[in-house]
């Protein structure tokens, strides 16, 4: 058994420690930024008839509840929605397990885990310059408080996290296929000294469709820089019934899961709103300066893992 002996003798490891300092800095930041700014903090829903398609095929994850199939949570984005039609909730946000369970094409990949959590909000009649300014604020509070707070651990892992002052640029993707190709993200990151926001992907139904110019999205992403690659991804959101239905069928999806959901949309329940998610073990692993996201984690759920425990 000596990968049960190596898993315990990493244990062992200062690091480990200073993972969890840090993450318990970055996570209580996360919660105090957002409640300070009047948000309402909610508990992760885990299954439900209807989950993010996402941009990518997965294996399903789905278990059943008397005959009745469900699927566990890939992201918290439809419930944002509907909670959002709840008195007071306005402004929203959730630390919330994501089950993605990856196909093994990406089972190097240092950026992706079966099972991850995801710092997720929503706004109620927002836009995307709106959300944008939100995790800009956000993001640069969870690095000072960081640096304010946990210098024994960055000296530990032999971080320097940079300060960053002045707004992230904000660049369109289309500006950057055409400068650097379709691997603009990488290059990008890799180049960047700061991190920075990316427009206008095309990619799930929900992320709105500029109504004055139709192939262009209102969506974002956040990439950190030094070669970290991507951190957050959100949008505003298609909202009205009409525009919903055209957009799930322009990407063939099954409707039928989706009945309440649409009907819910026909009805004028879904408010307009903004959001964005952002994926804490990714966070923690810039901020630690760490390559591999199973490092920033006691149990192992990168696409390659044995599943020890
Ligand atoms: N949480 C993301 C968003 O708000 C969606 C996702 O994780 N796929 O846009």
């Amino acid at each position: 058994m000596e990968a049960l002996d190596s898993y315990f003798e990493r244990l062992k490891n200062p690091d480990v420690e200073s993972h969890a300092n840090i993450r318990g800095r970055v996570l209580r930041s996360l919660q105090g930024f957002m409640l300070d700014a009047g948000f309402k903090q909610l508990m992760p829903v885990l299954m439900s008839p209807i989950t993010d398609p996402l941009n990518h095929a997965v294996y399903p994850a789905e278990i059943k509840y008397e005959e009745r199939p469900l699927k566990l949570t890939a992201s918290m984005i439809f419930h944002k929605q509907l909670a959002l039609a709840a008195k007071g909730h306005d402004k929203i946000f959730i630390v919330a397990p994501n089950i993605r369970l990856e196909k093994a094409e990406i089972k190097d990949s240092q950026n992706h885990l079966l099972e991850f959590s995801q710092f997720d909000f929503e706004m109620r009649d927002a836009t995307m310059a709106q959300a944008i300014a939100m995790v800009d604020g956000l993001v640069k509070h969870v690095f000072k408080e960081v640096q304010q707070h946990c210098k024994a651990e960055l000296t530990q892992l032999g971080r320097t996290l940079p300060s960053y002052d002045a707004p992230f640029p904000i660049y369109a993707s289309d500006a950057l296929i055409a400068e650097h190709g379709p691997q603009f993200e990488k290059i990008m990151s890799e180049k960047s000294k700061t991190p920075f926001f990316v427009t206008n992907y095309k990619r799930e139904f929900y992320d709105r469709e500029n109504p004055q110019r139709p192939g262009s999205y209102n969506n974002y992403d956040l990439i950190y820089p030094e070669g970290f690659g991507e951190g957050l991804s959100g949008a505003e959101r298609e909202f009205e019934y009409e525009q919903i239905l055209r957009r799930m069928r322009e990407l063939s999806m099954d409707l039928t899961p989706f009945g309440n959901y649409l009907e819910a949309a026909k009805r004028g329940y879904l408010p307009p709103s903004a959001g964005g998610g952002l994926g804490i073990e990714r966070l923690l692993k810039f901020i630690s300066g760490k390559r591999q996201i199973r490092d920033v984690a006691l149990f192992d759920r990168s696409v390659g893992t044995s599943f020890l425990f």
